[in-house]
């Protein structure tokens, strides 16, 4: 895997980090990752959220940075120097009067998408009448986005990484000439196609808790050479090892989406399902911008419910363009670096 330059870790600097966890781990995951990769670079990071209960499994306190405080909302009576509201969060009205005393650099975290709107967006300030500076910094797959989260140290975890003893160690090892599935879905129709395609061949299939489990606990008969086995919540240092496991990764959410791309395994994406159809946008965006070949593409439509399923794709194939897409993503700025870049330009000395 190629590198990409690291941003110096100096000098250090403060942030508060605000997130509000509406549903799912999405959001306090890509916080908690924002949080320690710029707590890596040196800086103190105070983590302000309604709900740190993720984090008990996400980020064992044992495994916690020292530059990062988890603090119940609405946090701090003052603010640091850069505050980063995440996914439009609404800050504590508190926090915007200690703001207005501090002039900080107001940053609002988006989610990532792949679609078009973001470069267009990316950067901008968001005027208002009290004086507060605000700028939106959306996550992205181009040069003119704020790319991705990507921590230093991952190329040289995964080259080391040992697929066989970690499965042993966690209790599921892998058969003689067994391939592995992982899969962290939402309610998914296209399950059971997808199941008799993996039973196929002889494969242990790994099941994530919540939908996963109990789509699975439902179709107790599992068809020909597939046998499952149910994994529990893991810390995210432990999901990646289950990601880097997969011959093929089925994963849903954002955070995910990228650490399947950094797993370079076959995968499929399943977008947080949405009543007005929304995710298929999402979707059609993303099967762009990875450039995945049509029929990747025809069966992350499927798995997203926007076409019939028409079986599982070579998963030789797969893989070279999941890997050839993390290839060309890996030559982006992280985007923790990125946004540090962008904070510290217009901090106010
Ligand atoms: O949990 P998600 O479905 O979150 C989603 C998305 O963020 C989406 O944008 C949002 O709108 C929706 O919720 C409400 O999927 P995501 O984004 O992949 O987040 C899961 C996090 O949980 C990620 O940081 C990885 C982590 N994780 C673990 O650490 N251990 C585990 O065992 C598992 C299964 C996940």
């Amino acid at each position: 895997m190629p590198g990409a330059a690291a941003e110096k870790p100096s000098p250090p600097v403060r942030w508060d980090l605000y997130c509000r966890v509406i549903d799912n781990f999405g959001d306090i995951g890509v916080c908690w990752r924002l949080a320690t990769h710029l707590a890596a670079l040196g800086d103190t990071v105070r983590l302000i959220t309604d709900d740190a209960s993720a984090l008990a499994w996400m980020a064992p306190p044992g495994a916690r940075p020292a530059g990062v405080s988890v603090w119940p909302w609405p946090g701090p009576a003052d603010a640091a120097p850069i505050v980063v509201e995440a996914f439009g969060c609404e800050l504590p009205a508190a926090t915007l009067e200690a703001m207005s005393r501090a002039d900080p650099v107001w940053i609002n975290l988006e989610y990532l998408s792949a679609e078009p709107y973001v470069e267009r967006s990316h950067g901008l300030p968001s005027p208002r009448s009290d004086g507060l500076r605000k700028w939106f910094f959306y996550p992205g797959f181009t040069p003119r986005t704020g790319g991705l989260l990507r921590e230093p140290g991952l190329a040289a975890r995964r080259a080391a990484f040992d697929r066989d003893a970690w499965l042993r160690a966690q209790g599921v090892p892998r058969r003689d000439g067994e391939r592995v599935a992982t899969l962290f879905c939402y309610d998914n129709p296209t399950l059971g196609g997808l199941l008799s395609a993996l039973a196929e061949v002889p494969t242990l299939l790994l099941l994530t808790p919540g939908p996963a489990q109990r789509l699975l606990a439902a179709n107790t008969a599992l068809p020909g050479h597939l046998r499952a086995a149910a994994m529990p919540w893991l810390s995210q240092h432990d999901f990646d090892h289950l990601l880097w496991s997969g011959d093929l990764n089925a994963v849903r959410g954002e955070d995910s989406l990228v650490r399947g791309l950094w797993a370079g395994a076959a995968m499929l994406w399943q977008a947080y399902p949405q009543d007005d159809a929304a995710h298929a946008a999402k979707v059609e965006a993303a099967i762009g911008q990875l450039a995945l070949p049509a029929d990747v593409a025809e069966a992350w439509r499927a798995w997203n419910g926007m076409s019939p399923w028409r079986g599982l794709p070579a998963l030789a194939g797969w893989t070279q363009a999941i890997e050839a897409a993390r290839g060309r993503l890996w030559q982006q700025a992280d985007l923790a670096s990125q946004l540090r870049h962008f904070a510290i330009q217009r901090l106010r000395t």
